[in-house]
């Protein structure tokens, strides 16, 4: 890095202890240098040291009372990151891991994802330390009421638009806009993932892994290649994970594999998944438990040993860094050719770095899994018209993006990078452009 060194070196010194921050800023940076040779009024405007500093930050006390009437303090965040070519959009994460660190990597990668779904998204992420798991229905209500009556300040259908990630999903986004209502006696899009009957999107809970799915099989055909016969290793087995795993096995792939943060079963039969469904959706039990019902599976503790299944395809759909760089020299020399990124940074920098070397097939998070934030962006556009598309309408959609993010990312790849196959910075700069061009044509205060 050459241009871009004297910004990074600003973010390290500025943010300290904000580890995954500075990998994402880093990962970002080092492929935006041909740009700005390209567009020297950009540094002169100072584009990415703007870029790089969060419009907004609010971090705030959630209080709330649990089942034996003990009080308990949780930490909010919203990061509003940049606003450049619509409200602020992403979702907020409830995980005891959560930090600021944590949200600002979340809401700088969401400024380029948002930007390549060709809708008018800006950039944010939100969340909590709190941790769902064990939680009665009553505790997880309570939680969510006291951190959207001070969220609700914040955001709004036209200002900030948050939705789910880890441990928020339909549940808890009903108690969430139920709270926002209650405050503010206003029935708008404030929130996305909504329930079909009240604001909902028909193809919001599959549209992530479905997305995944969509944007590999265009990578996949651009080498000749495609899902059909494969064997796929999918982590996670959440939300992501559970309709990357549909959509892969419905395009002609065997997937063998699941995860959770304890560990991960294997099944040679290929993953049954109504009975997934049914543990994680229903009885939000652990992903062990599917090995009581299924003979010839295993399930063996610890998740990174899902990475020495022999594969043709691995998509991480669980969390960030889940793949370091022994788990893909692993990966990669027991053949595995293709990667799609479905959860956010699950690769570290030198994982990524050997894909490369490797020339394999590396679809990143923020061009693969964008498909979830593009059908946010969808349900908006009919809270908006107080109307409804169909679950066709909005999967037709929703594969067209992926496709044009496919195209996109190719072509900005071809373009700066010199190599097509190079979607890491194609899909930076693809993200990039359309941003820079808005920052700069909105000014700066003088
Ligand atoms: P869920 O909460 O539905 O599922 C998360 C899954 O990942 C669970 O199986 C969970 O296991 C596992 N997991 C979580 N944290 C860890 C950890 N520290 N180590 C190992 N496994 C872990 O979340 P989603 O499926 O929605 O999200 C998965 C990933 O996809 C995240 O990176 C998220 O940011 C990303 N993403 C999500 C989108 C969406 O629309 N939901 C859109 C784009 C990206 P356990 O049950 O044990 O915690
Ligand atoms: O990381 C992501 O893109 C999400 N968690 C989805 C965000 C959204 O606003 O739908």
């Amino acid at each position: 890095m050459k241009l871009l060194q004297p910004v990074y070196d600003s973010v390290l010194a500025r943010n300290p202890n904000q580890p995954e921050f500075h990998q994402a800023v880093y990962e970002v940076l080092q492929t935006l240098e041909p740009v700005l040779e390209k567009h020297p009024e950009w540094i002169k405007a100072g584009i990415v040291d703007r870029l790089v500093e969060p419009e907004r930050q609010i971090m705030f006390r959630v209080p709330w009372i649990d089942d034996q009437g003990n009080v308990q303090v949780n930490r909010g965040f919203r990061v509003q990151f940049n606003s450049a070519i619509g409200p602020y959009k992403g979702g907020l994460r409830f995980h005891p891991s959560v930090n600021l660190s944590i949200i600002k990597f979340l809401g700088f990668e969401q400024i380029f994802k948002n930007s390549l779904t060709t809708l008018p998204i800006g950039g944010g992420k939100g969340g909590s330390d709190f941790d769902p798991k064990g939680k009665s229905d009553r505790e997880i209500m309570a939680f969510c009421q006291s951190f959207m009556t001070e969220l609700s300040k914040h955001i709004g259908a036209d200002t900030d638009v948050p939705a789910g990630d880890i441990g928020v999903g339909g549940r808890e986004i009903g108690f969430l806009y139920g709270q926002y209502k209650r405050l503010r006696n206003e029935f708008t899009g404030v929130l996305t993932g909504k329930g079909l009957g009240w604001g909902g999107s028909l193809a919001r809970t599959e549209a992530t892994g479905y997305g995944l799915c969509y944007f590999m099989d265009n990578a996949l055909k651009a080498h000749g290649k495609s899902f059909e016969g494969k064997t796929v290793v999918i982590s996670g087995s959440g939300n992501v994970a559970i309709y990357a795993c549909e959509k892969a096995t419905q395009l002609g792939a065997k997937v063998v594999a699941l995860s959770d943060s304890n560990g991960y079963i294997y099944d040679p039969n290929g993953i049954d998944l109504a009975a997934v469904k049914e543990i994680k959706e229903v009885k939000r039990q652990r992903i062990k438990v599917y090995v009581d019902t299924h003979k010839d599976a295993t399930y063996t503790e610890g998740c990174r040993g899902i990475w020495t299944i022999k594969c043709d395809i691995a998509l991480p759909c669980a969390t960030q860094n889940e793949i370091n760089e022994e788990s893909a020299k692993i990966l990669l020399d027991n053949g595995c050719w293709a990667i799609g990124e479905g959860a956010n940074m699950p690769s570290t920098n030198e994982a990524i770095a050997l894909y490369l070397q490797k020339k394999i097939i590396f679809a990143p998070a923020k061009a693969a899994n964008a498909g979830g934030v593009a059908t946010s962006a969808l349900e908006m556009c009919q809270n908006s018209m107080r109307y409804s598309w169909t679950f066709e309408e909005v999967d037709a959609k929703l594969k067209a993006i992926m496709k044009d993010i496919f195209d996109s990312a190719t072509q900005a790849a071809a373009e700066y990078a010199g190599d097509k196959d190079n979607l890491v910075a194609g899909a930076n700069i693809a993200g990039f452009l359309k941003v820079a061009k808005a920052m700069y044509a909105q000014g700066v205060a003088y």
